[in-house]
């Protein structure tokens, strides 16, 4: 008889990763699977929740980062104990996947690559971080059945994208997700991708029942879905366009003369996130992906004492730089909207 995981066990694992407990944690997920919790719902309905948890308490100041970082680990520890203490045979083909190029969050694409492996399929887990050509090598020196792309900070997804294009060209069909792909991993869809999928449950329906296509390669002549390339051209220029926002910011936000160097240079990391995540929007073509953050940020600034109107200053500014980028002003003004709405 299968069991299930209950809230107050979410509760207890918690407390147990907030506590760094490496020990204990992992005794508790190998004791909820052997009361028959299926491993899967271990990672999933347990693990996963928890490191979403983990992430609101981070953006609102309750958790420190070293905090997080304790209870991450400890979370990959116990997905690495479920993974060897449950080893089914694998029949349904090779899978290779992995996090696109500068893309660290690890734990998310595990998770998938565990459940993919408990759903049958010879996993390769290769991990954070993979530079686009070794993973490109690798597929072809591999011959895998099927590449999953993993991302989970939209700011990544034009080394998603690169990675779609290139694996497809090698004949290789390409599945994506994570968080970064949007909703229902919809910007994955936008970039080509052969299939997407929002979770790792769904994930492994999808691969079921998905007679894998035979990739004949990336098609040149594919229609490119932005119809510019303002996304290069202000990416070129985040170090101005911060520069340039910073001094905007001294005359008309004057708490920041009174910051400490480290302030400041956080500041100036944010105002570079704000462009980052302003060329993914326009890379994909989707205000909503530059809205999404400018929500996220404001509660992120304001539980750290900073007043989410001054991100509006900073939009003012990159409003004026970019006097001559039409779709980059459209999705700064969405972003003006969103908050005054
Ligand atoms: C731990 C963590 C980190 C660790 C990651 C370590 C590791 N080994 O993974 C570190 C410290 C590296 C990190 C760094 C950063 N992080 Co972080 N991180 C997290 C945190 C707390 C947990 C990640 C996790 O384990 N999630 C749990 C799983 C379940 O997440 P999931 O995405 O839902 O995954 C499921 C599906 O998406 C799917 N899936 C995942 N991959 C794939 C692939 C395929 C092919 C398929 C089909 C499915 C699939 O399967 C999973 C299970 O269902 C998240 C919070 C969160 N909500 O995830 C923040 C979070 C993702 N991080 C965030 C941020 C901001 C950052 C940084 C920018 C912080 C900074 N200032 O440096 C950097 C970016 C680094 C980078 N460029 O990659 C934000 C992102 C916000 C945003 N606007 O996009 C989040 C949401 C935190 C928050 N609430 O604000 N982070």
């Amino acid at each position: 008889m299968t069991a299930a995981v209950s809230p107050a066990d979410r509760e207890r694992y918690l407390d147990l990763v907030g506590d760094g407990a490496q020990t204990p944690a992992i005794d508790f997920a190998l004791g909820l699977a052997e009361r028959g919790v299926p491993p899967r719902d271990v990672v999933l309905d347990l693990v996963a929740p928890t490191q979403a948890r983990i992430g609101e308490l981070w953006a609102r100041n309750e958790w420190s980062v070293a905090q997080e970082h304790a209870a991450t680990h400890v979370s990959e520890q116990v997905v690495a104990a479920l993974a060897a203490r449950h080893r089914p045979p694998a029949g349904r083909g090779v899978l290779v996947v992995a996090c696109v190029d500068g893309e660290w969050h690890a734990l998310p694409a595990r998770m998938f690559a565990e459940v993919a492996r408990w759903d049958g399929w010879d996993v390769r887990f290769l991990g954070a971080s993979v530079p686009g050509p070794h993973l490109i090598s690798y597929l072809h020196r591999h011959g895998p059945d099927v590449v999953a792309v993993s991302c989970s900070v939209p700011t990544r997804l034009v080394a998603a994208y690169r990675v779609i294009e290139a694996a497809q060209a090698a004949g290789i069909p390409v599945l994506a997700g994570g968080r970064g792909f949007g909703p229902a991993a919809r910007w994955g869809l936008r970039l080509g991708a052969d299939r997407v999928a929002a979770g790792a449950g769904e994930a492994v329906e999808v691969l079921r029942s998905w007679p894998l296509p035979t990739v004949t390669g990336f098609d040149p002549l594919r229609e490119s879905f932005v119809s510019d390339d303002e996304h290069v051209l202000i990416a070129k220029r985040n170090t101005q366009l911060v520069a340039a926002a910073m001094d905007d910011l001294a005359q008309r936000f004057p708490a920041l003369g009174g910051y400490t160097a480290h302030q400041r240079e956080a500041t100036e990391y944010d105002l570079g996130q704000i462009v980052e995540f302003l060329c993914a929007g326009l890379f994909v073509d989707d205000p909503e992906l530059f809205t999404t953050f400018l929500d996220w940020l404001r509660v992120v600034l304001g539980t750290r004492g900073v007043p989410p109107s001054s991100v509006d200053l900073v939009l003012d500014a990159y409003q004026q730089q970019l006097y001559d980028f039409p779709r980059a002003r459209a999705h700064l003004a969405a972003g003006r909207r969103r908050k005054a709405g």
